[in-house]
């Protein structure tokens, strides 16, 4: 009889010291140094004002982790036992009972190592020694210098090794450079032989069934060792099932699915999910290992056609090209083993609820956690996965590093690669545009040398593990003849900072006409409640110490005001200026992203930077490192409704023109009204007409010619409202002005709140209002709220319902004491 793999898990309470020092510490594994120092109180709150520069201490020296684990005598009797750690952050020496068992050097690599001799029945000790990578990094540079792009805050060198690259610091995160066991680590132990890798290939044929080849790989720990393996495939209550026998360790068997439930990205169908499971059987049927990998039926392809503007960079789905709506994702905390599921639910949830349909995991963090892709599977949110490379050169003359980067690449590629989400490989963030050039100087690498990881290395690994994904080298990819120009961004995907570094008014986003916007973006502050906790008193005021601290681009808070005054009055208090540049924000991104969705099929992509934090900071996030949305997520879920009504005002003309765009794909009709008021509400102009709005498509469907009121009311006191209704329901509405918010003289609106219960459960609040009131915004005092919508536009005679969901039961009175409302009017007061 076959003996069933056993495993001893390893995670859970270790002890901790610094080297060289007496004093233990409790630490929790996974984890990593600074959130067991700080569980321990030992350090205080690296995430509060400045203390952040005084903890820089950790990430220099070295700390040692050990804990004693139980080992029954039985399983020391199987023939293989592995240390299994699938996160060590970086230069670990691993001892079990005192004998060096490895040392490893990166921390995106899942490593195994045989260990039954060291180990003894009973008591035996693990030792897991960190080196600090700080003087490493120090000697490498002083040896030769690796260009990057850093910050003043930045530590210089992080390239030389294969760690979380923005926990050396970056323009939105901290130097906190962190430690320790981050992912799980056990021990695995068994007889004969284990899977070592389960592959999935599937293919689309005409008749519209699937194929799906499944190939096991063996690892045997004696020869003639005979084993076999079946394989079923389940959905819902259909199983199909199969044997299959192995030839030269690898078992292949086919099915094909009749009828398949295909995976769709959000908003495009449904995420059917199905599940493929291998098991390794011994002769006598006993199972030894078995494997289980949850996959979406689908193709997910990048298109690259020549087209009448160029060359297409599009994504599509079962053959569908679609807009691909979402922003890019970093860590989202500086110490990422700290992170739960409910906390990556509740990101990804968040952005499955503003309509995204797509995330970039940027080459400047991690690969992320199983648990991200797993939920970005259920949440049909396509994922475009940077390697962790980004904004610097890499060692890439040395054999050794390449070597190490390949094991990294086939690790996370096989731990991921089954996953409907992942819609394509991309080498790294931003080397081509800036940081290459003929030969290595001090900015730049030679291309020749990038070319070795990212145009043969990594496309290499792709192809052979991976074939059916797409490899785009760099994001943005600057085409080939023309690396030492700066890229052409009309071509390929592009990052447009023509807004924030380099100052362009938000016009400027109306001259796009690049095919795919991968990074873009403007920054904001968090609200009052986020600032407060890592604020004392006397920091809050915009350009205190402590603000400035938290706000890591080189421009800074002076940009976010500088722009503030171009749009809107100057704030009347810090709170109201922490507010109103998150509208500043909203608007922004409103701007870019309506004009690219009406671009397309011109333009097929729009991933703002950024959607999250990694602690509590000023930056281009539209969630908080709390998780607070702030206006530009409300926002974001209207400009990424699946169809949106737009305007594009020009004051020349007098006219605006008004647009319907539509992510759907069926054909639907609806209904689209205008109305045109003065600042008081009074109507001026109305009229509505039936429109029929056409699948994955983009129309101008009316002109509004309002020079007449231009002339007799002047632009400052014109306001226009669009709507767009199907089957007698709103689905997207819009405003237009000719002059910027600042010089609208809106009157005091006089909001009305009316608390109400629903039959079926929850709070609602129905607003009212007696002028034109612009971004009104709910706040629930002391408590955390989400809002059905929130910074929406409000006119007289229609009143708002909003639901309000809070974590926590809060009754009906409680929320209509604790409800603030305010809008523009209020900010300038
Ligand atoms: C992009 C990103 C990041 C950076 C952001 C904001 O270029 O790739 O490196 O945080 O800009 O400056």
């Amino acid at each position: 009889m076959g003996v069933f793999m056993q495993t001893i898990d390893l995670s859970g309470e270790w002890n901790l010291k610094q080297s060289g020092k007496k004093e233990l510490t409790k630490a929790a594994v996974p984890g990593c140094i600074h959130t067991d120092l700080l569980a321990a109180g030992k350090i205080p709150d690296p995430y509060y004002r400045d203390n952040e520069s005084r903890l820089h201490w950790i990430g220099e020296v070295d700390w040692l982790y050990t804990r004693t684990f139980n080992i029954p005598a039985a399983f020391l009797k199987h023939e293989r036992i592995i240390l299994r750690c699938e996160g060590l952050d970086t230069f670990a020496t691993i001892a079990i009972n005192n004998q060096v068992i490895a040392r490893t050097e990166n921390m995106f690599r899942t490593y195994e190592f045989d260990v039954k001799n060291a180990l003894k029945p009973g008591k035996n000790t693990i030792q897991v020694r960190f080196d600090s990578t700080i003087p490493y990094i120090n000697k490498r540079e002083k040896e030769r210098h690796l260009p990057a792009w850093k910050g003043p805050h930045d530590v210089q060198g992080g390239n030389w090794v294969r760690k979380e690259p923005c926990n050396y610091g970056w323009d939105w995160g901290p130097v906190l450079v962190t430690c320790g066991i981050w992912r799980p680590i056990k021990l695995v132990a068994f007889n004969a032989a284990r899977l070592n890798d389960v592959r999935i290939d599937q293919k689309h044929l005409p008749d519209g069934s699937v194929t799906l080849d499944v190939t096991a790989a063996l690892e045997s720990v004696g020869k003639n060792i005979s084993v076999t393996s079946n394989v079923t495939v389940s959905h819902g209550k259909r199983t199909l099932k199969t044997a299959a026998d192995f030839k030269n360790s690898r078992a292949r068997v086919t099915f094909n699915i009749k009828n398949p439930e295909l995976w769709w990205p959000n908003g495009m169908g449904k995420q059917s999910l199905y599940d493929v499971t291998v098991n390794l059987l011994a002769k006598d049927g006993g199972l030894l290992d078995t494997v289980t990998r949850r996959i979406g039926l689908r193709t997910l392809k990048l298109h690259r056609k020549k087209d009448k503007w160029g060359e297409s960079f599009c994504f599509a789905i079962n053959g569908v090209p679609f807009f691909a709506k979402g922003a890019n994702w970093i860590p989202a905390d500086t110490f990422a083993p700290s992170l739960a599921t409910k906390d990556y639910a509740d990101l990804l949830q968040s952005a499955a609820a503003a309509n995204m349909n797509m995330l970039r995991v940027w080459g400047g963090g991690i690969y992320e956690a199983d648990v991200f892709y797993d939920l970005c599977d259920e949440l049909g949110i396509c994922v475009w996965q940077d390697f962790m490379f980004a904004c610097s050169t890499y060692p890439t003359f040395d054999p050794a590093f390449l070597e190490n980067v390949r094991a990294e690449a086939e690790d996370n590629i096989r731990r991921l690669r089954h996953h409907p989400c992942i819609a394509l490989w991309c080498g790294n963030n931003e080397l081509e545009p800036g940081l290459l050039a003929d030969k290595w100087d001090d900015n730049h690498m030679s291309w020749q040398d990038y070319a070795k990881l990212f145009d043969e290395l990594l496309p290499a690994i792709v192809k052979k593990l991976d074939p059916a994904r797409d490899y785009w080298p760099c994001s943005p990819h600057v085409p080939h003849g023309d690396r030492m120009k700066f890229a052409d961004d009309r071509w390929g995907d592009a990052h447009l900072w023509q807004v924030w570094h380099s100052k362009q008014p938000f016009e400027w986003y109306r001259t796009s006409q690049h095919r795919f916007a991968s990074e873009f973006g403007f920054q904001s502050f968090p609200e009052p409640k986020t600032v407060y906790g890592y604020t004392a008193p006397e920091d809050r005021n915009i350009t205190s110490y402590v603000m400035e601290h938290h706000q890591r681009s080189d421009i800074g808070n002076t940009a976010i005001m500088t722009y503030l005054l171009d749009w809107f009055r100057l704030p009347s208090d810090f709170n109201t200026a922490l507010w109103l540049s998150q509208i500043l924000q909203g608007l922004a991104m409103q701007y870019a992203i309506e004009h690219w969705r009406r671009n397309m099929p011109h333009t097929m992509g729009a991933l703002y930077w950024q959607l999250n934090d990694c602690w509590p900071v000023a930056s281009w996030s539209s969630i908080d490192y709390h998780h607070r949305w702030k206006a530009l997520h409300y926002i974001a879920r209207r400009f990424y409704a699946p169809v949106l009504v737009s305007g594009v005002e020009n004051t020349k003309t007098g006219s605006v023109e008004l647009y319907i765009t539509s992510d759907l794909l069926e054909n639907k009709t609806g209904n689209i009204s205008w109305l045109v008021t003065d600042v008081l509400g009074k109507t001026l102009f109305k009229g509505d007409k039936p429109v029929a709005i056409l699948p994955r498509q983009s129309r101008r469907i009316h002109v509004l010619k309002l020079g007449k009121f231009i002339e007799s009311c002047g632009i400052r006191d014109l306001m226009v409202w669009v709507e767009l209704s199907v089957d007698g329901k709103r689905v997207s509405s819009n405003f237009i002005s000719f002059a910027r918010p600042k010089h609208l003289d809106l009157l005091h609106p006089d909001i009305t709140a009316k608390v109400g219960r629903e039959k079926l459960g929850g709070t609602t609040v129905t607003l009212t209002t007696k002028a034109p009131a612009l971004w009104v915004w709910l706040e629930l005092e002391g408590t955390d709220a989400r809002f059905s919508d929130n910074f929406f536009h409000l006119l007289p005679g229609k009143p708002v319902k909003i639901a309000v969901h809070t974590d926590k039961a809060v009754s009906s009175e409680e929320i209509s004491k604790r409800l603030r409302i305010r809008s523009l009017f209020d900010t300038y007061k």
